[in-house]
């Protein structure tokens, strides 16, 4: 049975990623960080007791900070396979915060690299690499195009970038970069676009919220389903010899297209709910990701299958589902009373 380690494993990727290799029949281990509140909800479906003998998910407490604790979890662990999915990964928020990403977004990286060098395992290693390492560079972007990082996170992932590549060529290293593009699913965090528009129109439609406040509407984003992309990172590590990939859909809209396909799903025009708020606006933008997956569906055989208006449709009927299943009581409570202030609502 193949082991593998996922750091990030309660994270949007981690939680599709556990999901995949279990149904390879992976025996999976995850790094979680100990929280004063339940931070497992995307793998509680997954979970089973680790006495019962069919138990192959086992999570660990750990944080990419604690370099020494990496190398005792390797050493006990012993896996096949490493994917390092675990970072800061919001764009906006490295603004607020750009030392604490510099630590766990760039130098976690190196730290869990070291770690396996230094405890002499034989592991194949995933880095999640992202397409803002393009920045400021035109589209279409594929691996040969410059890097023009924009923001704390991209400076941060470049540095994850390149050490992953110079532990490849310094210590014969299976180690490989995919370059993703943005991707999304019922599972991504309410503070990401595109499902901060979802969960809105789900709770405008059902009376809970009368206004989403967003910040710049004219940047366009390549979006994929995020389950898809998952089945990328893993055909990564299959492959003989490693080399770093992107996975895109080739396909670019505007977050104007994304309100469009979305409110227009119901049957409602965004322009009547969307409000403007600067405090959404990064200090410095990225205007336009649109990547080109030629060299992943030639050498791995990936192809994306879902667009971004596709998710849009999937990701708005997710959260109207999630609405209608809520206990019969809480319709008795005024819900719009308690729709947070647009501080609270998230970035
Ligand atoms: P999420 O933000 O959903 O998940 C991030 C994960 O990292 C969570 O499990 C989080 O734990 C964990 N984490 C954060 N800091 C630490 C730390 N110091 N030590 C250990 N674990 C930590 O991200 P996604 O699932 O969307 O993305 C996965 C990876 O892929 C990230 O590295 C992201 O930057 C990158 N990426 C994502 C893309 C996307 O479109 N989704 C595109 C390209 C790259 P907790 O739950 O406790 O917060
Ligand atoms: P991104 O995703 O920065 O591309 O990073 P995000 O959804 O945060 O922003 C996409 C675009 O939407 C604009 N935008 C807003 N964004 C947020 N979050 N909230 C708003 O209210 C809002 N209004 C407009 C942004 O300015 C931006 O142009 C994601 C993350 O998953 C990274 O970890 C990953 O590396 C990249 O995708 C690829």
């Amino acid at each position: 049975m193949k082991r593998a380690l996922i750091t990030g494993i309660t994270g949007q990727d981690g939680s599709y990623l556990a999901e995949l290799l279990l149904g390879k029949g992976y025996e999976v281990h995850g790094l979680i960080r100990r929280a004063s509140t339940f931070n497992t909800h995307r793998i509680d479906h997954l979970y089973v007791d680790p006495h019962e003998p069919s138990a192959r998910l086992f999570l660990h407490y750990g944080d990419l900070s604690d370099g020494a604790g990496l190398v005792s979890l390797l050493v006990k662990i012993h896996p096949d396979e490493v994917y390092n999915l675990a970072a800061q990964s919001h764009v906006r928020v490295s603004f607020d915060e750009p030392v604490h990403t510099a630590d766990t977004t760039g130098i976690g990286t190196v730290r869990l690299l070291e770690a396996v060098r230094s405890s002499g395992i034989d592991t194949k290693f995933y880095q999640a690499s992202t397409s803002e390492l393009y920045g400021a560079t035109p589209p279409p972007q594929n691996e040969f195009s410059p890097f023009c990082p924009r923001s704390p996170y991209a400076a941060a992932k470049l540095y994850s970038f390149w050490i992953t590549k110079n532990y490849r060529e310094a210590y014969d290293m299976f180690a490989v970069n995919g370059i993703l593009f943005n991707h999304e699913s019922p599972r991504r965090g309410e503070t990401f676009v595109t499902r901060k528009i979802s969960r809105a129109v789900a709770r405008i439609q059902a009376g809970d919220q009368k206004e989403l406040y967003l910040g710049n509407l004219d940047s366009i984003r390549d979006w994929g389903y995020a389950a898809e992309y998952v089945e990328g990172m893993w055909r990564m590590l299959q492959i003989d010899e490693p080399e770093d990939f992107v996975l895109a859909t080739g396909q670019g809209y505007t977050i104007r297209d994304f309100l469009e396909a979305s409110f227009g799903h119901v049957g409602l025009d965004w322009h009547e709910f969307v409000k403007f708020d600067e405090r959404y606006l990064r200090p410095t933008e990225v205007d336009a990701l649109i990547g080109d997956p030629a060299r992943a569906a030639e050498k791995l055989g990936w192809n994306a299958t879902l667009d971004g208006k596709d998710l849009a449709r999937l990701m708005v009927d997710a959260d109207i589902e999630a609405l209608d299943k809520r206990p019969e009581w809480i319709d008795s409570v005024n819900l719009a009373s308690w729709t947070p202030e647009p501080s609270l609502v998230g970035r």
